[in-house]
């Protein structure tokens, strides 16, 4: 594969579509000279989403590690919110909120090709915690939410935007939302392909 040909995948969620962010978000990539080669509108079930996001202990670990990182920053109790400070247990609880938020509302899936688009669309997208990124991402740039607020509200982070985090998530991710039915277009772009 050639450095150009890296493609990732890119969900705008619920509260970037209902903030009308869709047009802003996808200007971002586009301005940086990733090519969209693949994107469509849909409402995606809570199953689609569960297939969507890794099942694995490693992943809810880590999403029950930073959950419980938050709570240990700001000396919150995790047993009075979460019940449990089991890390599993704590991780499938955000997990699950996750689910709920993504199939609330109209999604936007896109793929975008580039070189270093894996890293390059982090870097656009910023970090997980809106609060904490850079002025300049569009996490920083639209949204100030912090899992402290999500957490007492029983709700997964709103960050407006997924994005795969390595090639292999990359692959797994538009392998899972696009195949015969949403093609993967090939064309060339002015000042990047020739
Ligand atoms: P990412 O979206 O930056 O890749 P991940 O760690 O993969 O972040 O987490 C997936 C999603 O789970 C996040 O985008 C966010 O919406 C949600 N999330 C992560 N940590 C928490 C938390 O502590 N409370 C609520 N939601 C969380
Ligand atoms: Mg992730």
């Amino acid at each position: 594969m050639q450095p150009k040909e890296e493609k990732t995948f890119i969900l705008i969620k619920p509260d970037g579509v209902r903030k009308g962010l869709i047009g802003e978000i996808i200007k971002r990539f586009e301005q940086r000279d990733l090519k969209v080669v693949a994107m469509e509108m849909f409402h995606a079930s809570r199953k689609e989403m569960d297939n969507h996001y890794p099942k694995e202990d490693k992943w809810v670990r880590r999403l029950g590690e930073k959950t419980m990182a938050t709570y240990a920053k700001y000396g919150h109790d995790v047993k009075k919110d979460f019940g449990t400070s089991d890390l599993m247990r704590v991780g499938k609880t955000v997990r699950g909120w996750l689910l709920d938020f993504m199939s609330s509302a109209p999604l936007v899936k896109v793929v975008v090709q580039g070189v270093h688009a894996v890293d390059m669309v982090r870097k656009i997208v910023g970090p997980t915690m809106p609060y904490l990124a850079e002025m300049g991402t569009i996490r920083g740039d639209f949204s100030n939410d912090s899992p402290l607020n999500a957490n007492v509200e029983r709700r997964s982070v709103f960050n407006l935007v997924h994005a795969s985090e390595t090639p292999e998530e990359a692959k797994h991710e538009i392998a899972h939302w696009f195949g015969k039915k949403s093609p993967i277009y090939k064309y060339k772009r002015f000042g990047v392909d020739e």
